[in-house]
């Protein structure tokens, strides 16, 4: 079929278009704004919210296209990163939480089967207990990464999920803050994480994990839950090894975890620091992590450190929460 003449100019037209769009480096903030509009509607979200928020006077924030460059820093050692971390004045804070909302972690307990330790802990480690949240506009830092980052497709999934939590009224567009990279409230959730673990802790209908500390609570428990966790057991503990010790059974992959029964760990001369025999739970299993390397600490790590993982997939991560949860249920 012979397309009509001035179709035809159009689709010329179109092709010039996109050429000159591809010869380009990028398109303009305002061209790209113009189709992420477009895009947002297509994935469901009402025009009235999309047109509300993607509005035209939304600037790219170059703080965040600095802070996305930045190399990240790869000379901390675990040792280091510890003693930031889980530093004394986060341990007495989360003591005086784990006091005050006692009666409140107690029912996420209930419900969720996650220990207090664990939520306090992740909650400490976060965002310090909710007080550093991070301040940044969440849709003018993802509209930013979503149009110059590296990472488009991700970022734009990650937009139009932020979209949706508006459209859903779990909170209003300006107290949708979080983290230069999109991570959002007191659990630092990514907006796909939002949609899919979010709950709704203190049953008011909204999912709002900024300011209501029962959502929060709720969310991060949810999350654990979903991901495996187990309520009856710990995250792992620190262990020596024997001398001599096979180094190639340490796990080096967390992906692909080295695991194997307690009882067989401990017959291969693993002890507690003090020099005592680690205890067994039958059928319990566990691997080796030594964060720092063979010359640091080494901890043995049951199920639930897969699942602090899940979260955030660094054993420096997984191995402060575990000890920050220690130090705070002590
Ligand atoms: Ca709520």
């Amino acid at each position: 079929m012979r397309l009509p003449k001035l179709a035809a100019a159009a689709a010329a037209f179109t092709f010039l278009f996109t050429f000159n769009a591809h010869a380009q480096p990028k398109e303009s903030f305002n061209e790209w704004l113009v189709d992420m509009r477009q895009a947002a509607i297509a994935e469901g979200i009402s025009p009235a919210v999309v047109n509300g928020n993607l509005t035209d006077d939304i600037t790219p924030n170059q703080r965040v296209i600095d802070l996305d460059g930045k190399q990240p820093e790869g000379t901390m050692t675990f040792e280091k990163y510890r003693r930031l971390i889980v530093n004394q004045s986060r341990i007495n804070t989360g003591r005086q939480m784990m006091a005050r909302y006692r009666n409140e972690l107690a029912e996420i307990e209930r419900q969720y089967g996650v220990q207090p330790q664990y939520v306090v802990a992740l909650w400490g480690i976060e965002t310090n207990y909710g007080s550093n949240t991070g301040g940044f506009d969440i849709i003018r830092s993802l509209a930013t990464l979503a149009w110059d980052g590296r990472r488009r497709d991700f970022f734009t999934a990650e937009l139009i999920h932020a979209l949706r939590i508006l459209e859903e009224g779990h909170i209003d567009r300006a107290n949708l803050t979080g983290s230069w990279a999109g991570a959002l409230g007191q659990v630092q959730f990514m907006p796909s994480s939002f949609a899919r673990l979010a709950v709704d802790g203190d049953g008011d209908g909204k999912k709002d994990i900024w300011t209501n500390r029962m959502d929060a609570f709720a969310s991060a428990a949810n999350y654990l839950s979903r991901s495996g966790w187990r309520g009856d057991e710990r995250w792992g503990r620190e262990v020596v090894l024997p001398r001599g010790f096979d180094q190639s059974q340490v796990t080096s992959s967390t992906r692909n975890p080295n695991e194997r029964t307690l009882d067989q760990w401990r017959n291969m001369g693993i002890t507690q620091p003090n020099g005592a025999a680690i205890p067994v739970v039958p059928g319990m299993r566990g691997f080796i992590v030594q964060p720092d390397g063979s010359g640091g600490p080494s901890y043995l790590v049951y199920n639930n450190y897969k699942t602090i993982l899940s979260w955030n997939r660094s054993t420096y991560f997984a191995t402060s929460v575990g000890l920050l949860a220690n130090a705070i249920a002590n």
